[in-house]
């Protein structure tokens, strides 16, 4: 995708600080935190969005877990826990079209959302 943000990081053609990566996916710290952490997990594949995952995406989505797991700790939000976010679509909030999830923590999420 040329003009997609999020393949710009992945390409490096954006610098970006980079918390996690690995073959599959990669993890940077959200512009705009909304908690004392807030990191932002993509695959590096372009994928749109939750809404157009089937069945051969099954391992990436496993890996994608597996990583959201590896930054929580490596941000130390393990022993107190943390919140995994996806948007998707308009009426989900999603406002960049590449799938990512929010790793957020550091404070005491509420319950619902907006
Ligand atoms: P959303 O779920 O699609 O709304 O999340 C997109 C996130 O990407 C949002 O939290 C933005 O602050 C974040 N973001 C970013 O980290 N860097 C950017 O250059 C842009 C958006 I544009």
């Amino acid at each position: 995708m040329g003009d997609c943000l999020f393949c710009k990081i992945v390409d490096k053609k954006i610098p970006t600080a980079v918390v996690y990566e690995d073959d599959h996916t990669l993890a940077f710290d959200d512009i705009n935190p909304q908690a004392p952490v807030h990191t932002l997990v993509i695959p590096k594949r372009h994928v749109d969005s939750v809404h157009v995952l089937d069945a051969k995406d099954e391992a990436l989505l496993g890996r994608l877990l597996v990583s959201c797991n590896q930054v929580a700790g490596l941000k130390g939000l393990t022993a107190a826990g943390f919140r995994l976010v996806t948007n998707a679509g308009k009426d989900g909030g999603q406002t960049v079209p590449h799938l990512h999830f929010h790793v957020m923590g550091g404070r005491r999420m509420t319950w619902p959302p907006g």
